[in-house]
């Protein structure tokens, strides 16, 4: 059984991961907006990946026979001023994540509750992940700078990212 306190928030999180999805879906449609389409499919990858973490944790939640409990979703942004501001908010977003599942693992092991800090480890692992795909992304748009060629190549580069679903969460 789910003590009231880490249901809430594991609740919490699935709010934070459909924000996710909406920030990185307004981030595809900025992309679009100034024809980086591989840009913005990269970022609409990245909005089908966080609809994944949502249905982990409310899977999660409902195995424990507990209830999900689903809260407005803040609005993004739907501007940036350069693509280069934009895949740093990623980056900040991402490691805001981070720290809000080091938070739902605190709480789940204060709790002594071994199966959600369990479940929790695949975030974990994965918030790696999250923070050094944005990262890169970063580095290069530092290294490109002004060259239009090449930020038109790293567009290429990021056309070319298809949706894997993880396992766990596959139909
Ligand atoms: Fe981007 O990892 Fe979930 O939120």
């Amino acid at each position: 059984m789910l003590k009231p306190n880490v249901l809430e928030k594991l609740n919490q999180q699935i709010n934070a991961e459909l924000y996710s999805a909406y920030l990185y879906y307004s981030m595809a449609g900025y992309f679009e907006s100034i024809n980086l389409k591989g840009f913005a499919n990269w970022m609409t990858i990245q909005a089908q990946e966080e609809l994944t973490h949502v249905a982990r944790f409310f899977d999660y939640i409902n195995d424990r026979s507990a209830r999900v409990n689903m809260r407005a979703v803040d609005a993004p942004s739907n501007d940036w001023a350069s693509p280069r501001a934009a895949i740093e908010d990623v980056y900040k977003h991402e490691c805001a994540i981070s720290e809000k599942i080091n938070e739902c693992v605190t709480l789940a092991l204060q709790e002594h509750d071994h199966s959600t800090n369990g479940f929790l480890q695949w975030f974990v692992t994965e918030q790696v992940e999250e923070e050094a795909a944005a990262d890169a992304i970063v580095q290069s748009l530092k290294l490109i700078g002004d060259n239009t060629s090449g930020l038109f190549m790293l567009d290429v580069e990021l056309a070319k990212r298809v949706f894997v679903p993880p396992p766990a969460a596959a139909a």
